[in-house]
């Protein structure tokens, strides 16, 4: 949906953007994610290069860029433009659904359903909220900030106001922003919040004690007028929207907040800092030494291939030394 290959001075940024109308294209309109993944991977490649790429097959020495993105390449240095991607512009129900899919809640067989009822245009889409669900309608009410990145420094008072709150009503929460603010990133796309706490551990996790943990701090947060929507609140699982307090010319941001047990929390920390195609080749790496990974647990696999109990995993680092892998920083996990 946003941009995540824009860097600050990114020299291939024109190279990125293309990739990137591509890639939704691939996910939105063909529905094919194999080649969503492979555009988005070629662009993160080319968004992380110091110097402008001089021809493709300069770019197919780099991991993730082969003969078919190579070609691309080539014909946008040289015509400045993409024929393929010209073709899908000319087709109006594309655009549409590459539109609607940009509103939060709205995927690509929901786009198409409403692109074929005549819904086109957020104009239309306001006019039908009828065929929206909870979800899709804030999605539509914050359009355009949601759109919006999120500067760093922004992220960095929210965190403040909500390690602040939330230890007002108990000392022992432990409390942290993951996501790509994790991942260093000078902007983000949303805040993703990992909480925990000591007596919050696997076992008591479905106690009606528990249940509650999650749904009094997003009161505590809508107190201080920092939480101003919900679009979801389960028990281990918040999404909704939140805005510094006092400053109503700060747009509203999308906000997830994640309920993780004690014992299964750096697991949590793992997943939830990312980003998603580093996940998937941690998690392909762990089926390779026999073990199966998840944002809760790493288990081995008995030969016959059913998860053991749980590793005791006391942080981050421990995950890698279990699975043989160096360390990697978060700001190393942007793949
Ligand atoms: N995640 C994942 N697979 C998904 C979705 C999410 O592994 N399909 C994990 C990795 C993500 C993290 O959850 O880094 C947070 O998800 P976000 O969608 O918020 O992604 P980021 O925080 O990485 O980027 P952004 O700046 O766009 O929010
Ligand atoms: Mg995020
Ligand atoms: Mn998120």
């Amino acid at each position: 949906k946003r941009k995540a290959t824009d860097n600050a001075g990114n020299p291939n940024q024109d190279l990125c953007d293309f990739l990137i109308d591509l890639a939704n294209y691939e996910r939105n309109v063909s529905k094919n994610i194999f080649k969503y993944n492979a555009y988005r991977k070629a662009a993160a490649t080319l968004s992380g290069l110091p110097e402008r790429v001089k021809n493709g097959q300069e770019a197919k020495k780099l991991s993730g860029i082969g003969e078919k993105i190579a070609k691309k390449i080539d014909e946008f240095l040289s015509t400045g433009k993409l024929q393929k991607l010209e073709d899908i512009k000319k087709d109006e129900s594309n655009v549409a659904i590459n539109l609607l899919t940009r509103v939060s809640g709205i995927g690509p067989a929901k786009a198409k359903e409403l692109v074929d009822k005549g819904i086109k245009t957020l104009e239309d889409l306001k006019k039908h909220q009828d065929k929206l669900n909870h979800h899709q309608k804030i999605g539509l009410k914050y359009f355009e900030d949601f759109e919006k990145r999120i500067p760093r420094k922004e992220i960095e008072k929210i965190e403040k106001i909500i390690k602040n709150s939330i230890a007002k009503s108990n000392e022992e929460y432990i409390v942290t922003i993951c996501g790509s603010y994790r991942r260093g990133k000078k902007e983000s796309g949303d805040i993703d919040v990992l909480l925990t706490h000591p007596t919050y551990t696997s076992k008591e996790k479905e106690s009606k004690k528990k249940m509650s943990v999650l749904k009094d701090i997003v009161e505590c947060l809508e107190r201080k007028k920092f939480i101003v929507d919900t679009i979801s609140l389960g028990s281990t699982k918040f999404m909704g929207v939140c805005q510094v307090p006092n400053n109503t010319e700060k747009p509203f941001r999308r906000l997830d907040i994640r309920l993780a047990a004690y014992d299964q929390y750096y697991c949590g920390v793992l997943y939830f800092t990312g980003n998603d195609l580093f996940n998937k080749n941690m998690r392909a790496h762990a089926l390779e030494k026999n073990y199966t990974l998840n944002e809760y647990t790493l288990k081995r696999l008995t030969p016959e291939g059913t998860p053991g109990k749980a590793e005791k995993i006391t942080c981050e680092e421990d995950i890698f030394q279990i699975l043989g892998l160096p360390y990697k920083e978060p700001k190393d996990r942007n793949l």
